[in-house]
């Protein structure tokens, strides 16, 4: 009889074990596969990240990550334009930039002007801060003889120190300079504007900009990549066009930058553009024959239309060197307007002032940043509530 308990206990454990392997297979088979496409499509990173991640882990394991799949290259698609921040959120970000990066120029002088006695002292103290914003010997001097005649005066008929150095920080600024980009021409033509600075400035990052923010205001726009001196600057500027969806003209490596100037606006002539920007190589102002070839670029350019915008484009991190630059370029192509580059980067908005008085140009453009909207239209008194804080 034992041997009958034996056999059937062998036997009720081996159904056991048979059972539980036949789960555990079940278990391992995945729950769902993934049929494979039959035409192979090419998944963007983009499109793998948004995954959220409870689905992903909800995956089965597959022998291949589905980045690893044999990718097709498909006919090149329509390029997407990009479609450009809108003008009104562009300015509202970049004025809390520019608040952001005066380093409290406006707050010391604030502090001083709110002082119960305005001593000597407190007027050199004002004097110096607004000579390390780069604001400039003539016009600080100014704005300190205002100052100190209109808060002399017995306190309540002087009014509040605030308003009193917004008032004359913008008086200084000059509310009435015209900074309209002139982007149209005459007769029918292309509005041609050349861009010009020394090396590193931000030129080639402002002509993208610039291209970015006529084509979203509906103006057909062509760039003359004029800065032949290295194959990656043309580069450059291609990938702002691509990226803008405007034509970039461009001659080999060591062209003459007149003539490819000259055929940029050429072709903006025939296809009837509105606005041709050209791009020129950085130069040192001390060169001169780099300047003397500057002016050739004008010069050949208006053989076809007249330049209407010769944008300086100053870096405002380099201060007081930068007004040494501005003389010597407008010399060469009579500069009709500045672009500062860099006001995020520095703590010196005062070059605004002191270039403007120097030359009597104004400042219409600031750049704010490396990204494609990080351009803006200067305006006196936002910059100057910026500076206030
Ligand atoms: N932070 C900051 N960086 C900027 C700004 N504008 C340009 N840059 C950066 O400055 C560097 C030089 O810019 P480019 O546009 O190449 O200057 P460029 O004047 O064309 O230079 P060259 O052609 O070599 O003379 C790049 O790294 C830009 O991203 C700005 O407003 N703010
Ligand atoms: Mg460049």
């Amino acid at each position: 009889m034992e041997w009958l308990y034996l056999v059937i206990g062998i036997a009720v454990l081996a159904v056991v074990a048979l059972a539980g392997l036949v789960t555990s297979r079940t278990r391992r088979t995945p729950r769902r596969t993934e049929p494979t496409p039959s035409t192979p499509t090419t998944t963007r990173p983009a499109e793998r990240e948004a995954l959220p991640p409870t689905l992903e882990s909800d995956l089965p394991v597959l022998d291949e990550p589905l980045l690893d799949e044999p990718v097709v290259v498909e006919p090149a698609p329509v390029p997407v334009r990009e479609k450009p921040e809108s003008t009104r959120s562009r300015l509202a970000r970049l004025r809390e930039r520019l608040a952001g990066s005066q380093g409290g120029l406006g707050r010391g002088l604030l502090a001083l002007l709110s002082r119960d006695r305005l001593d000597e002292d407190t007027w050199e103290s004002i004097e110096d801060l607004l000579l390390t914003a780069d604001i400039g010997v003539a016009p600080t001097q100014q704005v300190v003889d205002n100052l100190r005649t209109r808060l002399r005066v017995d306190g309540a008929e002087a009014g509040d120190p605030r308003s009193v150095l917004r008032d004359e920080l913008i008086a200084l600024v000059d509310p009435t300079m015209d900074r309209r980009l002139q982007v149209t021409g005459d007769d029918g033509k292309p509005g041609v504007v050349l861009v010009v600075g020394v090396n590193g400035a931000g030129k080639t990052t402002t002509v993208g900009k610039i291209a970015r923010i006529l084509v979203a205001e509906d103006h057909s726009v062509t760039l003359g990549a004029a800065d032949t001196f290295r194959a990656a600057a043309v580069e450059q500027l291609a990938t702002w066009g691509e990226r803008v969806g405007v034509e970039v003209v461009r001659g080999a490596e060591g062209t003459d930058p007149a003539s490819v100037a000259f055929e940029a606006v050429k072709q903006g002539v025939e296809q009837g553009v509105d606005t041709v920007i050209v791009d020129t190589a950085g130069r040192l102002q001390n060169k001169q024959g780099l300047m003397d070839e500057l002016g050739k670029v004008k010069r050949v350019i208006e053989k076809q239309a007249r330049v209407t915008e010769v944008l300086l484009v100053l870096d405002a991190t380099t201060g007081q060197n930068g007004l040494i630059q501005a003389r010597v370029f407008r010399e060469a192509v009579d500069v009709t307007g500045i672009v500062l580059t860099k006001l995020d980067g520095s703590a010196k908005g005062g070059i605004v002032v002191a270039v403007q008085s120097e030359l009597g140009v104004p400042v219409k453009l600031v750049g704010l940043g490396e990204g494609p909207d990080d351009l803006a239209p200067f305006d006196a008194a936002a910059f100057v509530d910026a500076l206030l804080g």
